[in-house]
């Protein structure tokens, strides 16, 4: 058999002819008809001269100002992180352990793991987020598989629909998550709104939800939070559900829930999970995309998962395999490090427990912040209703702030937050809320 072999010898010919060639002669035409690019022209400038500067990301963007900001009081309410009451990211003590005992294992490899991902921890993931005792888990009529995150299990699932489902329209909620519109854009779909949000009540537009969804051409798709609403930090209550759900399956609406904050709204990972299982419940069809960005602290490890509960075995067999040709020229197979602490945990009772525990505190701290920074208004006197701020839920408050607004708190207090007035109640601390208050207070009475 022939190999292709250079020894350094014949390498070090090559580079030398090659910088012959390069350099050959006196002839400055030669050089530039070797540098320069075929589209470039006489003047020799960039192929890309013509691009503008993109904006910033509306939610990331914020990040990158407050980065740039030096002032010591500034305060990163922008994207939805968890901080600690000192103002610091948290690894999850239970993450720590999980990561320990994968290190202590040295019969562990780094192999490419297969397209669909970590099968025991796809398994898992199932079973947390439609319960262990799941019909669709129990018929084996469930296919899961591991994504990067919820972003890509959004756009994994996004780009199957596109691609073997027969309606290519999905509505997404009235304000929602700004990176919503662009995946599903992206993966092949067309985007409409449904109503969801009431600025006048600052609570569920129930009645014009109902009415959108019941317009929606039969077989629409239909995004859902299943939890923990972003931006606005408000959901149906559990009979608002049941009576999406009787509407959606009524007209064979099509459910991709989106549950990327499950645990973070109640402090229960199964009263969180609760609007999917009814959706499983009753045989019918749907989409799960998982993250455990927020729950398990896991933001840059991009470990999530998408479910496709199908009617039967055969057809999730069938489904399975074409998400895998979905996958296979996206990113080829997803990263392993992840999903085995996810696996590590969910496997092992008491660090199951455990999680749940630290779990629980991260939401409690999130609600406590909530009431402390009501408190803090009504102790200012500033003016209008705030009660919103301790009844949505989630790691969001969307405070009805306009961009003017927000952007006066940004310049003179260094408070940094999306555009569209929604803060992360889980950016602030006990020490921070003084600051807010004031802030807020300022900017309502002053009229910018
Ligand atoms: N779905 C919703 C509703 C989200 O709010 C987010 C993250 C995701 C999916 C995706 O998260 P993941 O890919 O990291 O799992 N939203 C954040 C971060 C927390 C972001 O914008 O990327 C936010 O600040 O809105």
């Amino acid at each position: 058999m022939k190999t292709t072999q250079f020894s350094s010898s014949s390498s070090d010919r090559r580079i030398g002819a090659l910088l012959r060639h390069l350099t050959a002669g006196s002839d400055s035409d030669h050089l530039s008809s070797v540098y320069a690019s075929p589209t470039s022209g006489v003047t020799g400038g960039s192929v890309f001269a013509h691009l503008v500067q993109a904006p910033e990301d509306p939610i990331l963007g914020v990040t990158v100002a407050y980065n740039k900001d030096p002032s010591p009081v500034k305060l990163n309410l922008g994207v939805g992180a968890y901080r600690t009451e000192e103002g610091k990211p948290l690894v999850l003590n239970v993450v720590r352990k999980a990561e320990q005992q994968l290190i202590n294992d040295r019969t562990r490899i780094k192999e490419y793991l297969p397209i669909v991902g970590l099968v025991e921890f796809n398994k898992l993931s199932a079973k947390l987020i439609l319960g262990a005792d799941s019909p669709a888990i129990r018929e084996n009529r469930i296919t899961t598989v591991e994504c990067l995150s919820g972003t890509g299990s959004l756009r994994v699932g996004g780009e199957f629909l596109a691609k073997h489902y027969h309606q290519k329209t999905i509505y997404i909620t009235q304000p929602t998550w700004g990176n919503h519109p662009k995946i599903f854009t992206l993966a092949g779909l067309t985007v409409k709104t449904y109503r969801y949000y009431d600025p006048a009540t600052r609570g569920l537009n129930f009645q014009g939800l109902l009415e959108d969804l019941g317009a929606a051409p039969a077989g629409s798709i239909v995004l859902l939070h299943a939890c923990a609403h972003n931006p606005t930090g408000v959901d149906p209550t559990i009979q608002q559900w049941e009576q999406i759900r009787q509407l959606m399956r009524s007209k064979g609406l099509m459910s991709f829930f989106d549950s990327a904050y499950q645990g973070f709204a109640s402090g229960s990972l199964d009263t969180d999970a609760k609007p999917i299982r009814m959706f499983v419940a009753d045989g019918g069809e749907c989409l799960v995309a998982q993250s455990y960005a927020k729950n398990m602290g896991l933001y840059g490890e991009r470990v999530g998962a998408l479910s496709i509960v199908c009617k039967s075995a055969d057809v999730a067999g069938r489904v399975e395999s074409q998400l895998k040709l979905v996958i296979r020229p996206m990113y080829s197979s997803p990263p392993i490090h992840g999903a085995s602490i996810v696996a590590v945990i969910l496997r092992d009772k008491n660090l199951f427990n455990e999680w749940t525990l630290e779990l629980k505190a991260m939401a409690d701290r999130i609600i406590s912040m909530r009431k402390q920074l009501f408190e803090a208004l009504r102790t200012r006197g500033t003016p209008g209703d705030w009660s919103h701020i301790i009844k949505q839920i989630g790691m969001f408050t969307f405070t009805g702030l306009n961009p003017a607004q927000v952007s006066f708190m940004t310049k003179e207090y260094h408070i940094y937050m999306t555009s569209d007035g929604r803060i992360s109640m889980a950016g602030l601390s006990s020490k921070t809320v003084p600051h807010l208050a004031d802030a807020i207070h300022a900017v309502v009475t002053k009229s910018v």
